[in-house]
């Protein structure tokens, strides 16, 4: 049988480190017909990948590439630099085995890192299918030319193949993250982290969801996702499962199920979620959340302002974000909020929009963070309006450095300003830039969470350890 080494690239530890689902789940489509290993780059960072090169002596190796930059304007932390550096020549080194590249960064810019790296294939999107399909035909030496999705060395140009991009339906086989890499280091910090669909049916113009997954949702059983975590909680024990979807509540009526069906076998699960859509929430999604062991949630309405609501086209109003604010605080479930300013039509009037929005509704032992400036992709209608307006010119790549939008309504340093003052009066709200605590923060809250046996999420603590800090001058 022959033998395929994925390799996770992501060295990435904040907020915290991801395991590589991706690719354990191409692990499980390739099993049997493919002798599978995983080398998991995160807190490794390359050091023990060679050996096992030779070791394991692989002939075909794959990179899994999900970050090329942290989205925050002003930081603009790189990953590419490192993961070129530390994986990719080093691999190319040692072995002249075809080389495959994917993962969700990859899909976003897979022509510039085909030419970057001299890898010979890439996949865009998902891979359960295609991937087997590829190596079969590169071991068979057979015509690849009709694969879908499928980008070559030599032509640089993504295949159509028979015109489906993504799919269908999503593999309901578990991934089954910590038989396929040493979890023991998630353990601690981490999470097991589940997909419950894929696809993305919204139009945020900045998104690349929709570019990566599909543009309709494409849904789990709830039997199947019930089933994968009381299978692995029984394994881990003391893990929280983490929702890694586009956004949890879509389509209408699909969590709801997931919770019942979690509910009716009594786990008792830590759960948590990024992604709540502000239009499908209810008293009833929320009771079952709770129910079901939610213990933290992500709300990302981006702004509160109906003007910018309507200009990143989210597809909600603002009354439905004060409906689902409403219900967090009823619920009391602790919730990390995303608010990203500088979209097109932003000035002072919508910034304070938001802000009157934040002050009125969000409980302040939640977080609030505030990000400025829109990370440009291409295929999206920003990069469209971006060319529009004559922010880059045609044909220039936005790859790297990465580039941003900003409002011409208001200029970055005003914008900068107006969320620095906003973050000096609210100790719950956070700059895109400050989102690191100190380790003296953090080394506090470890602390207080040990002698007060505290059970809530480590950013309420943190967030009442920075209250505390103000008061007596620290910070
Ligand atoms: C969930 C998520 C998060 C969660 C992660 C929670 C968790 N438990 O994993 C949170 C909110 C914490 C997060 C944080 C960050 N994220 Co994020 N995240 C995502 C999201 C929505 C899904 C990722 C995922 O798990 N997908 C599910 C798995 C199954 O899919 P997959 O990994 O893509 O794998 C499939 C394919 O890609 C392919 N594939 C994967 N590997 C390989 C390898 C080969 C050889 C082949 C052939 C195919 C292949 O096949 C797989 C199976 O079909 C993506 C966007 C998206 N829709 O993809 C952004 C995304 C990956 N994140 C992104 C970023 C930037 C970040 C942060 C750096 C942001 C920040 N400043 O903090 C951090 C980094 C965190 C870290 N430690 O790495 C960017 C990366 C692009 C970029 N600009 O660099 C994305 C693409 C979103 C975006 N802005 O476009 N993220």
């Amino acid at each position: 049988m022959k033998k395929i080494l994925l390799i996770n690239t992501n060295m990435e530890k904040a907020p915290y480190p991801v395991p590589p689902l991706g690719l354990c789940m191409l692990a499980v489509a390739l099993k049997g017909r493919f002798e599978v290993q995983i080398y998991d780059g995160v807190f490794d960072e390359g050091k023990g990948m060679p050996a096992l090169v030779h070791q394991f002596n692989p002939d075909f190796i794959g990179f899994s590439i999900r970050n090329i930059d942290d989205v925050v304007m002003d930081r603009q932390m790189v990953y590419i630099d490192g993961i070129l550096e530390k994986f990719i020549r080093t691999v190319k080194a040692i072995t002249n085995v075809p080389v495959i590249l994917g993962g969700s960064g990859f899909s976003i810019f897979p022509a510039e890192l085909m030419k970057l790296t001299g890898a010979d294939y890439g996949i865009v999107g998902e891979a359960e299918t295609i991937l087997p399909e590829l190596l079969d035909r590169i071991q068979n030496k057979a015509d690849t030319s009709d694969i879908p999705n499928l980008i070559i060395s030599k032509k640089l140009e993504i295949q159509r193949g028979n015109g489906f991009r993504h799919i269908k339906p999503v593999p309901d086989r578990f991934s089954d993250i910590d038989r396929w890499i040493d979890f023991t280091p998630y353990m601690n910090k981490g999470v097991y982290s589940i997909q419950t669909k894929r696809g993305c049916a919204h139009g945020c113009i900045y998104c690349t969801y929709p570019l990566i997954e599909g543009r309709k949702f494409r849904t789990r059983k709830a039997s199947d996702i019930a089933d994968e975590i009381e299978l692995a909680h029984q394994r881990l024990g003391n893990i929280t499962f983490e929702f890694v979807d586009s956004t949890f509540n879509d389509p209408k009526g699909h969590a709801e199920e997931i919770c019942r069906e979690i509910i009716s076998r009594k786990l008792k699960v830590r759960l948590r979620t990024m992604g709540i859509n502000p239009r499908h929430t209810s008293e009833e999604l929320f009771e079952l959340m709770v129910e079901a062991g939610f213990v933290q949630i992500d709300a990302t309405p981006d702004s509160a302002s109906p003007r910018i609501l309507k200009s990143l086209d989210k597809g909600f109003e603002l009354e439905e974000i004060e409906k689902m604010a409403t219900l967090i605080r009823k619920f009391n479930l602790p919730t990390m909020w995303f608010f990203l300013f500088g979209g097109p039509g932003e000035v002072d009037d919508t910034f304070r929009e938001t802000l009157d929005f934040i002050d009125a509704y969000i409980n302040k032992e939640d977080l609030v963070y505030m990000n400025a400036g829109l990370r440009i992709y291409p295929g999206t209608p920003l990069y469209s309006i971006a060319l529009a307006e004559g922010r880059i010119p045609a044909g220039q790549s936005v790859f790297h450095p990465p580039v941003y939008y900003y409002a011409h309504g208001v200029s970055k340093n005003r914008l900068d300003g107006m969320i620095k003052a906003a973050s000096l009066t609210r100790h719950n709200c956070i700059p895109a830039m400050e989102t690191a605590p100190s380790s003296a923060m953090i080394a506090e809250a470890v602390e207080s969470r040990r002698l007060n046996q505290l059970d809530e999420p480590m950013f309420r603590t943190l967030l009442r350890i920075r209250a505390a800090w103000r008061i007596v001058g620290r910070i």
